[in-house]
């Protein structure tokens, strides 16, 4: 069986340099594997991705690639030897993005920042980071501003800190249209970590957020599995809400204990059957986009273990694949569905447009509330036969 799970191309699984490159380090200790160039990333996922060529690509912050401070002639040898390793793969750059929170000049925030001048080089990092994804023929760029936000509320005005934000993307947007970048931009949410609190902490901040922009048709969102779960949320219907308003540009995918710190694991690894209803909508739906995996192997993995865990990321997205398909087969699944729907055309045309008659008409209904209260609604057999065909029952 082991071949049904095989990853090709077709799939758009994109890992980052910083994913699999994670040396594990932690607030609480030194890293425990060795850094990696982003040519050995490229190598190590290629190793991942398999005869198929499994991996579709590698996404970058811009100091993944070029280190802050690398002269002309460095930057210049790095990305020589990270483009030979991607043709070699037969890989691709499918999303770059810009480092906005490891230099200690971001303490305080980029686009937020009360510093003009710290905002000023946060735009200027922006596009330089542009500027080099084109080199690699990114076409997603995406904003995760990890410190965006505050620790004691009385440091940012948080209507002032909205509009910085949307004037920094506002003038980013007109950068790629001034450059002929063709960029789709995807605003990542998280609730906190690094910062106390964070700007647009879920994705329906920014979905919110995005009709308020100069150029609303060139940016959507990267919702993140971990940062939802962060805040407590139900991450696929973050998602149907971006898929609904055509704004899933890109998505992140990884796992996260509710209520734990922020953990980055290996996709489905804790809630398997929320990563089942995920991976059931992405593909019912078509999302043609990236499935991002921006997960971290364990602190205790070696380097073959690292290519375990993105073997297992890609595959326990292809298992969850073919079970939604399983799913949506299944006679027992098939008539429960029937059974707990009960539509009625009539009425949704009655409720669907407003017109006078149509308001006359249904107030004068009379609906028979104990017939509807009595309805049988299976839930829990719908549940647990959802159960057996994850659990592998047939
Ligand atoms: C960082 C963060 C991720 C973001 C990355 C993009 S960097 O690792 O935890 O969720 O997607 O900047
Ligand atoms: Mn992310
Ligand atoms: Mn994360």
């Amino acid at each position: 069986m082991a071949d049904a799970y095989v990853p090709t191309p077709k799939d758009r699984f994109t890992f980052g340099l910083w994913t699999v490159g994670n040396p594990g380090r932690d607030p609480f200790g030194e890293p425990t594997r060795a850094a990696l160039s982003p040519a050995e990333v490229v190598e190590l996922l290629a190793k991942a991705g398999g005869d198929s060529h499994g991996v579709w690509g590698v996404n970058f912050h811009d100091n993944d690639l070029v280190p802050m401070g690398a002269t002309p002639a460095e930057a210049d040898a790095i990305k020589g030897s990270f483009a030979a390793a991607l043709k070699k793969a037969k890989m691709r750059v499918a999303m770059v993005t810009a480092n906005l929170f490891s230099d200690p000049a971001f303490k305080d925030g980029a686009f937020t920042s009360n510093d003009a001048e710290v905002r000023a080089f946060a735009v200027q990092k922006c596009m330089r980071a542009m500027d080099l994804g084109a080199e690699f023929g990114a076409k997603v760029f995406v904003f995760w501003g990890g410190r965006e936000g505050v620790e004691t509320e009385g440091a940012k005005d948080p209507i002032e800190a909205e509009q910085r934000f949307r004037r920094a993307v506002d003038f980013l947007c007109d950068y790629s249209i001034h450059r002929r970048y063709e960029y789709r931009f995807a605003l990542e949410a998280k609730p906190n970590e690094p910062r106390g609190h964070m700007y647009f902490a879920t994705t329906g901040h920014y979905l919110a957020l995005i009709p308020s922009l100069k150029h609303p048709d060139l940016v959507g969102v990267n919702p993140e599995v971990a940062h939802e779960h962060m805040a407590g949320l139900n991450f696929t219907h973050a998602v149907a809400q971006a898929l609904a308003a055509g704004k899933l540009f890109h998505v992140d995918l990884n796992d996260q204990q509710f209520g734990r710190f922020d953990q980055d694991f290996r996709f489905g690894s804790v809630d398997p059957k929320a990563a089942f209803f995920l991976v059931k909508l992405l593909e019912e739906q078509g999302y043609d986009g990236f499935r991002h995996f921006d997960a971290h192997a364990y602190r205790t993995a070696d380097r073959d273990d690292v290519v375990e865990f993105a073997r297992g990321c890609m595959r326990t997205y292809l298992i969850l694949k073919d079970k939604a398909k399983r799913w949506a087969a299944d006679s027992t699944i098939k008539s429960l569905l029937k059974q707990i729907n009960s539509p009625s055309k009539d009425l949704d045309r009655l409720c669907e447009t407003f017109t006078k008659s149509h308001a006359e008409t249904l107030l004068a209904m009379a609906f028979d509330r104990a017939a509807l209260a009595a309805r049988p609604l299976p839930y829990e057999r719908l549940d647990q036969r959802t159960m057996e065909i994850l659990l592998g029952v047939d």
